[in-house]
């Protein structure tokens, strides 16, 4: 390609290729469509698309998925058109956000001579200023930057990525209609943008001295893993598997960081969230007298409406800085840290001593009659055989959380829920743009109605890209979870005939299975069946009463309902 040729819109395309990302997550406009051809053309060594490009439905949809590829794929890029499409797509780049995800959000914009002549234009808010859009981005990203000339491309494009992916964080970059194919200087090699800022030796020798001290004349130390564990990378969960061997203390999990530390491990004391917690892990959790956080996130949701915030004081380490009561230490990479801590410990088993006494029995599981009303229960026992070493898990907001988390994880197993943003209808787009980048993986997606309907259509892609999701829609005729915080005719919704609308996706040329189920029997044949299926996903209908919910989530319904409703504190 002659140096002329090169241009801002393959620029951009050059670093998404170099940073991993082997497709981008679309919905077309005017003012992204050079863009767009830029990066769908960028061709691989043996002439394929290197960035291969995915529509979506709706740009709400189009960021979820790219949020979903994010998870499994470590970053992901989302191209939208200016406003009507980028205002969509600020709610998955939210969530990118709210989970740690470098989500890179791409939109087209106005041509720049616009701004200068006081031109009115479509797709605005009907004023001459077209900066609104990068101001809302500042708000929810890590960084944010508009490029208004092609000079500029090259820096700006290489600073919000570079951003994104050390503070695993959604960046937002903005390119004029009229410069996505303007000419551009060609980038420099790659490590400018993803070398890992290396832990500082003096800090992370002091972090561990300090560590050591915490830990000193400590009785009953336990280990808490959070969700930023993963966003750490790999080698993170490998150290705290580690640490956790050389202490040989309990190991409880948050809910949302479900599958970073494997079940099967005899270290593993379960979920911790207080009165909901599984395996007991609150009682091991509240007797310890030193807990070693590692990634966790305490919210209203995960502490039960605060009422499960431990009360020993915390050393909490992040995935770049780790603080202890009374100070904090900045530039040390977690996994150096808990490989450092690993090497200087004392073992010290007092808290699995007592977890042996307090470790409840396995629950007698009720096998129901075939022709038995399908209960929730019943869903939960036939879901839990198909959970194997390749399986990746999908939970939705609502009582699908609380099924979930009660599963058990087989090794290899994975678990992927959002609680933090907690948008009803994220596990659709989601599981779907994981699939594409973990086509291996046997994706699980466990999805209340309501939720559902939030994002239906982006089944449509499942069909499209003949993604074998099997997905288990609980239809309880409405907004469950929102009845057991507080109810009102609000949380009633329209039932829909959910098989029928997947056949309505597959139109001519789609193979999707689906079926509605009412009884234990129905629903083994429903699973046969889906087991069985290729070429497209299957969404099994399960119908239970609309009472019929878990206990967990009815307790924790009560506690978050107490913590909204405390009064204004007078100042
Ligand atoms: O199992 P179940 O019935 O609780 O689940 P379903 O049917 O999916 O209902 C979920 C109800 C729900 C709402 C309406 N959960 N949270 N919300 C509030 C909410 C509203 N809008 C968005 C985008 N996200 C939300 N979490
Ligand atoms: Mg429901």
């Amino acid at each position: 390609m002659a140096h002329s040729t090169f241009t801002v819109g393959d620029y951009l395309a050059e670093r998404l290729v170099q940073i991993g990302i082997r497709h981008h997550f679309v919905v077309p406009g005017d003012y992204n469509l050079i863009l767009l051809d830029k990066l769908g053309g960028k061709l691989d060594l043996f002439g394929k698309p290197a960035l291969i490009e995915v529509g979506c439905a709706n740009e709400l949809n189009c960021s979820m998925a790219a949020e979903g590829y994010a998870r499994a794929n470590g970053a992901a890029a989302c191209v939208v058109t200016y406003s009507v499409g980028a205002l969509s797509a600020f709610n998955g780049t939210g969530s990118a956000y709210a989970e740690n995800l470098p989500l890179i959000l791409i939109s087209g914009s106005p041509n720049t001579n616009d701004a200068g002549q006081f031109h009115l234009l479509h797709h605005t808010l009907g004023t001459s200023d077209f900066t609104y859009q990068l101001e809302m981005a500042k708000k929810i990203t890590c960084c944010a930057v508009a490029v208004d000339r092609a000079s500029d491309a090259p820096r700006l494009i290489d600073r919000a990525i570079r951003t994104a992916l050390l503070s695993k964080k959604p960046a937002y970059i903005e390119i004029p209609t009229n410069l996505a194919g303007a000419p551009c200087m060609r980038p420099g090699p790659i490590s400018a943008v993803i070398d890992p800022a290396p832990t500082n030796p003096a800090v992370l020798a002091a972090t561990i001295g300090e560590a050591a001290s915490y830990l000193h004349g400590k009785l009953k130390p336990a280990i808490l893993v959070g969700p930023k564990l993963r966003r750490a990378g790999p080698e993170a969960e490998e150290a705290l598997l580690k640490l956790a061997e050389a202490m040989g203390c309990t190991v409880a999990v948050q809910p949302a960081a479900k599958g970073m530390f494997p079940e099967e491990h005899p270290q593993y004391t379960g979920v911790f969230w207080g009165q909901v917690s599984t395996l007991a892990a609150d009682s091991i959790i509240n007797w310890a007298d030193a807990i070693l956080c590692v990634g966790t996130v305490f919210t209203d949701y995960s502490t039960v409406g605060w009422t499960a915030m431990p009360s020993v004081p915390l050393m909490v380490a992040e995935i770049d800085h780790v603080t202890f009561p009374g100070s904090t230490f900045g530039r040390v990479r977690l996994c150096d840290f808990l490989t450092g801590l690993a090497k200087l410990v004392d073992r010290n088993d007092a808290t699995m001593v007592e977890y042996h006494r307090l470790r409840p029995d396995p629950v007698l599981i009720h096998v129901a009659e075939e022709s038995d009303a399908l209960s929730r229960k019943e869903i939960q026992r036939q879901v839990q055989p198909l959970l194997a070493a390749d399986t990746t898990l999908f939970v939705e907001t609502g009582d699908s959380w609380f099924n979930g988390i009660q599963m058990k994880l087989p090794k290899g197993a994975d678990f992927e829920i959002e609680m933090m943003w907690g948008h009803i209808g994220w596990s659709i787009p989601a599981s779907f743009g994981y699939a594409l980048s973990k086509p291996d993986r046997r994706i699980i997606t466990m999805v209340g109605d309501g939720s559902f309907q939030v994002t239906a259509q982006e089944v449509s892609q499942m069909v499209r890209w003949r993604l074998p999701i099997i997905m288990f829609l609980i239809n309880n005729k409405g907004y469950t979870i929102e009845v057991e915080i507080h109810d009102g005719l609000y949380n009633r919704i329209k039932n829909w005939d959910y098989a029928a609308l997947v056949q309505a996706f597959n139109s001519t040329d789609g193979n999707a299975a689906s079926c509605r189920v009412e009884t234990g029997g129905e629903l083994a044949k429903a699973i046969e069946m889906a087991k069985e299926h290729k070429g497209g996903p299957t969404l099994i209908e399960c119908v239970i009463h609309q009472d019929d919910c878990s206990r967990e989530l009815i307790t924790w319904g009560h506690y978050v309902a107490a913590a909204n409703a405390r009064p204004p504190v007078q100042k």
